[in-house]
């Protein structure tokens, strides 16, 4: 019996052809497997497309890949999940080196990183997850980067104050996070996943080479094409201390909160923060230890990191906790 494939499936076959990722090969072999006629004749062919996916999610899972039928997604790790996103060569894997566990490729050419590396990033008691990502760009789309990021809880824009095509490359990763349904969120726009199946990511701009000689230039160059809105910080790999301030970057980026429970008459154990959204109030917190906990929640106490502020106080269960309190439940 004739396969009969459709136009299709010979493009996606054309495309696994030059595909050169484990996540390219899989997401081409996914889509000719989705689109091959469903007949007799083709039974031996779609035997063959499993039996390959079903080799290359095992290679992709040894590299730390994990790929499900339909998409591709690195597992949370710590308080928050932060991706680097920006062009080729820009210093994302830089960043990922010098700040995490994790010791990724980092090399003078653009197009070094292939898929996608996490690291985690230690910010005083908590570890914060940053995951390295190839380079967005028009030379060579990658057109699963977007599905992943979108499910980060925030990004890093990473640009290269050394590059004379900043503007194009940033111009390009906007693009191609937008086909994606991404969006970039800046200071005072919302973050979060819409009706419209947009995600917006809260954002924190990163130029890197902030030593270059031409690095100012450029910079106002990038505002202007910008505008207002994002908070950026200047970083340069050769200088190490300039890394550093980025630990509480991220962390503030999170946009959350440490708090500290103790019991009645004892010290709280200050190395073991719960870590909830800002806003939220005590009586979630305390729902959050334990049900029992939450309902019978008649007050609280809580000590400030500036103790000025609370020290030991009564609060009511609405009390909406700040970085650092202290807070003893009394039900
Ligand atoms: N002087 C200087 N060099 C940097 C800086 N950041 C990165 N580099 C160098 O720039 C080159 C590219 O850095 P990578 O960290 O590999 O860049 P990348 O964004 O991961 O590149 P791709 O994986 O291709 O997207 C390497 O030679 C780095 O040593 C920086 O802030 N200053
Ligand atoms: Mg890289």
């Amino acid at each position: 019996m004739p396969a009969n494939l459709s136009a299709d499936y010979k493009a996606a076959e054309e495309r696994l052809r030059q595909a050169r990722t484990v996540q390219e090969k899989l997401e081409c072999l996914q889509e000719m497997l989705r689109v091959i006629p469903k007949h007799k004749g083709t039974d031996h062919m779609q035997a063959d497309l499993k039996k390959r996916i079903s080799q290359l999610k095992k290679e992709g899972e040894k590299k730390g890949v994990k790929a499900s039928s339909t998409s591709l997604y690195v597992k949370p790790e710590g308080i928050g999940q932060i991706f680097l996103v920006g062009p080729p060569n820009s210093g994302k894997s830089s960043l990922v080196d010098a700040l995490t566990n994790a010791k990724p490729e980092v090399a003078p050419y653009p197009f070094t990183t292939q898929m996608y590396q996490p690291g985690m990033v230690r910010y005083e008691n908590v570890w914060i997850q940053l995951v390295d990502m190839p380079p967005i760009s028009s030379k060579a789309p990658l057109a699963w980067i977007p599905s992943v990021v979108r499910y980060g809880n925030a990004a890093l824009l990473t640009v290269s104050l050394a590059s004379d095509d900043l503007l194009t490359e940033v111009e390009e990763v906007f693009e191609a996070l937008k086909a994606g349904k991404v969006t970039l969120a800046r200071r005072n726009e919302e973050a979060g996943m819409f009706d419209t199946g947009i995600a917006a990511l809260r954002t924190m701009l990163v130029c890197t080479h902030c030593l270059d000689p031409d690095a100012d230039d450029r910079l106002e160059l990038l505002h202007e094409l910008l505008g207002e809105g994002f908070d950026l910080v200047k970083v340069d790999a050769s200088a190490p201390e300039t890394l550093e301030p980025l630990r509480k970057t991220m962390y503030d980026l999170l946009g959350v909160v440490r708090v500290y429970s103790k019991q009645p008459g004892k010290p709280a154990d200050m190395t073991d923060p719960f870590v909830v959204k800002k806003g939220t109030q005590v009586e979630e917190l305390a729902t959050r230890i334990h049900k029992d906990v939450g309902a019978r929640l008649s007050y609280a106490r809580i000590w400030s990191s500036d103790d000025r502020k609370f020290d030991g106080q009564r609060v009511a269960r609405n009390y909406v906790l700040e970085e650092g309190d202290v807070v003893e439940m009394h039900t």
